[in-house]
């Protein structure tokens, strides 16, 4: 019997081959799972659909439009009657608030990256909880350890980080008794989509293979075989946690 055998999994935040929602993917549907994507605008449709194919079905959703999140999952519960599993990997700030300083962050750019960053797991798990009602419930979301220490440049999505990470022990409280848990990956640096035109990616990648305790970077398959573990029956008793995912860099002081 596969890990994720009859389990149903809404995936928001594939854009293409290089992200993590991806390789979460990859690795809850070689053990069995039924997924759905979403996509934000049309021109990552154009990615999504291809990837989706065969797989999974693919549904519209920017998390900024409340309508949108409400058909998403009027659309799972008709076409499926519930679901399992949630899984929130979406970040957006505005590009000049990723290289400024963070003291000069706008109040549109403020509400712009928690909305897109923060609210949206809130959003997405009060639409989710009743679709996982009666049955054992997981949600997962992606971090980064710009949420506790800081990172230069990391700024604004450093603060909705911080935001999301308590709102995981939040909502973890809130639906514990409903028999769903709700917990986060904080993710060593990835080069997807969302770390493309970061000035000097490649030597903070040094810089972390350099001092972390496993001399290495990460790939996003491990990413997914630890979602693969808190999301199956294996991570039954874990809610409300941040699962570090990078080779040890956190722990790290000198
Ligand atoms: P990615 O660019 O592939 O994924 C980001 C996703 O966010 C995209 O699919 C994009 O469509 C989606 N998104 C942005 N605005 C949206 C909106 N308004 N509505 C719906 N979706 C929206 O990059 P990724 O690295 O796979 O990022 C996934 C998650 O992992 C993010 O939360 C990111 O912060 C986190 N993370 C990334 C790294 C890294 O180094 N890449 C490290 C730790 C955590
Ligand atoms: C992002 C900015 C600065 C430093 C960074 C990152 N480091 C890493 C990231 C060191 C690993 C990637 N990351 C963890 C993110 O969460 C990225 C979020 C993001 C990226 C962009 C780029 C394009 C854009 N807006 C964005 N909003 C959020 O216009």
């Amino acid at each position: 019997m596969k890990l994720l055998e009859g389990k149903r999994a809404a995936i928001f935040g594939v854009a293409n081959e290089r992200s993590i929602a991806w390789a979460i993917s990859e690795a809850f549907h070689a053990e069995g799972a039924e997924l759905a994507f979403t996509f934000a605008g049309e021109v990552l449709e154009k990615r999504v659909r291809p990837l989706a194919e065969g797989i999974g079905s693919i549904l519209p959703c920017d998390v900024t439009k409340d309508e949108e999140v409400e058909k998403v999952f009027a659309t799972l519960k008709q076409e499926w009657g519930g679901i399992e599993i949630l899984i929130h990997a979406i970040a957006f700030a505005n590009k000049e608030d990723l290289s400024n300083p963070y003291v000069q962050t706008s109040r549109a750019g403020f509400h712009l990256a928690m909305d897109v960053s923060a609210y949206s797991l809130v959003a997405l798990a009060r639409h989710a909880a009743p679709l996982m009602e009666g049955r054992k419930g997981s949600i997962l979301t992606l971090t980064y350890m710009g949420a506790e220490k800081v990172i230069p440049n990391y700024n604004v999505m450093g603060v909705a980080k911080a935001a999301l990470e308590a709102s995981v022990r939040y909502l973890a409280h809130d639906l514990g008794p409903k028999g769903i848990r709700v917990n986060a990956i904080s993710a060593g640096p990835l080069r997807t989509l969302a770390a493309a035109g970061i000035s000097d990616f490649k030597t903070m990648l040094h810089h972390v293979a350099e001092r972390a305790p496993l001399k290495r970077n990460i790939d996003a398959a491990e990413v997914g075989k630890t979602a693969l573990y808190l999301c199956s029956d294996w991570g039954s008793a874990v809610t409300g946690e941040v699962l570090h995912v990078d080779a040890g860099y956190n722990i790290m002081g000198m």
